[in-house]
């Protein structure tokens, strides 16, 4: 009996411990969003689809962003990769126009990633792009420039864990000084880059997991950001249930509410806007070794479903350490480039969650009256049954809207008969106008 009583409560305590740990512990003051800011969240609901860049001196070694941990590179030899860092083939525009040509709306981009090399031009650290490298110029200011003259949003991914900062070392071993310090320096360096850089449209702060009980003084670190621009939409990917003052709650590696890649255990789909971010192929900084290459339609169906889960769509490339985005991204997105640039009006401003998850495979965006049914397998049926959609139907069509679809209605749902040379190879799109 008292084995069984133990064992009980170990496990009550098992569970305990990893929902405390799906919760922020520290206090945070209640947080109203602005009427900017909650603009600005509609905004970034509406674009639907950005790039994600991680760049930094580990694309140097060619093998990921986590290369110095991994390999275990003492800190003196990492900070050699700054001595020839020399990206001269860097071209903000061209990245620019490969986003933009892909359909996506904006850009979310390491300033300093868990190696701590910034990659702007910072005062808070040496070991920065302008100071440490034979490069000696800003790549985030030409970025911003050319994202702000192609009406591309720009974002800034900024990591709360740090593998070379002594502060951070040493606070995370309890020194109180030390820790606060760190946050400091995290302050600083926010506080440039939501200063030098215009309109910032989000801060993607990564890394919370690395210590997931500690306090990271967002109480401090986000009324920082939402005094600097209130209208800057805060993004933790915390793994975590959103804490107040996150504007927008992330999914690594996975759909809204999924957890294939084991981050997302337990936690809840919010209110907050929704953004999942994926790789292009296995990693997200650089690596020559990565050749589990996605294919156009395996990133086309990320979208899709992503837009049908209410989310966004945020797609890493990792350039090359001359600057270049490598041919097998570049080629790709075009690809899907060449899909959004005909049927982008069906994800573009659109929501999701119109129905649950459909055997059909496929799921259901919506704008105002109109529905697109996205069908990702061809049908097994000669029909496509969405169950407990219910809502009056007053025509339903081909994308283009040239061809008529056959529907019947019943309480039980509704049925959508596509007809025999219905394509549904990448993603068969209905058109449901609605009464
Ligand atoms: O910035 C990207 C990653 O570096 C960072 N977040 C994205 C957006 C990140 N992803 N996962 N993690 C951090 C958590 C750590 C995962 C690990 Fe591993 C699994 C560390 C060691 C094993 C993956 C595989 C990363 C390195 C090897």
């Amino acid at each position: 009996m008292m084995k069984k009583i133990g064992l009980i409560c170990l496990f009550g305590l098992i569970l305990f411990s990893a929902n405390a740990q799906k919760k922020y512990a520290y206090p945070m003051p209640e947080y109203t969003p602005t009427a900017g800011n909650l603009e600005a969240r509609e905004e970034f609901q509406d674009m639907k689809f950005g790039m994600f860049i991680h760049w930094g001196v580990y694309s140097i070694l060619a093998d990921g962003e986590w290369v110095m941990l991994l390999k275990k590179i003492q800190k003196d030899n990492y900070s050699r990769l700054a001595d020839f860092f020399n990206p001269q083939e860097f071209n903000a525009e061209e990245w620019v126009k490969i986003a933009k040509d892909a359909g996506m709306k904006y850009i979310t981009i390491t300033s300093r990633h868990h190696d701590s090399f910034s990659m702007f031009d910072t005062d808070a650290s040496d070991f920065n792009i302008v100071d440490a490298t034979p490069y000696g110029k800003d790549p985030l200011k030409e970025l911003a420039e050319a994202c702000k003259k192609e009406g591309i949003k720009l974002n800034f991914y900024y990591s709360l864990l740090d593998w070379r900062r002594d502060d951070y070392k040493d606070g995370k071993k309890g020194d109180e000084e030390a820790w606060n310090k760190y946050v400091g320096f995290m302050k600083a360096q926010l506080t440039e880059l939501l200063t030098n850089y215009g309109e910032v449209g989000c801060i993607w702060f990564d890394g919370h997991w690395d210590q997931k009980e500690a306090n990271w003084h967002y109480d401090e670190i986000y009324s920082l950001i939402h005094k600097l621009s209130p209208n800057t939409l805060i993004a933790n990917n915390h793994h975590i249930q959103p804490i107040p003052g996150d504007d927008v709650q992330t999914f690594e590696r996975d759909l809204p509410g999924e957890n294939h890649g084991g981050f997302n255990h337990g936690v809840e789909v919010s209110q907050l806007p929704l953004e999942s971010c994926a790789t292009m192929a296995g990693k997200w900084g650089y690596s020559i070794y990565d050749k589990k290459f996605k294919s156009t339609k395996q990133l086309i169906h990320f979208l899709v479903k992503a837009a049908g889960k209410n989310g966004n769509l945020l797609l890493n490339v990792g350039p090359m350490p001359n600057g270049k985005i490598q041919p097998e991204f570049v080629d790709t997105l075009g690809e899907v480039g060449e899909w959004t640039s005909k049927y982008g009006e069906s994800i573009y401003g659109t929501r999701g969650n119109v129905v649950g998850s459909q055997d059909w495979g496929g799921t259901i965006t919506k704008k105002d009256k109109t529905l697109y049914v996205h069908v990702l397998e061809a049908p097994s049926e000669p029909y496509i049954f969405i169950s407990e959609f219910t809502e009056k139907i007053a025509s339903a069509t081909s994308f283009d809207g040239k061809t008529k679809v056959k529907f019947k209605q019943m309480k039980e749902g509704t049925f959508l008969y596509p007809g025999k040379d219905f394509d549904a190879s990448i993603d068969g799109i209905i058109k449901l106008k609605l009464k």
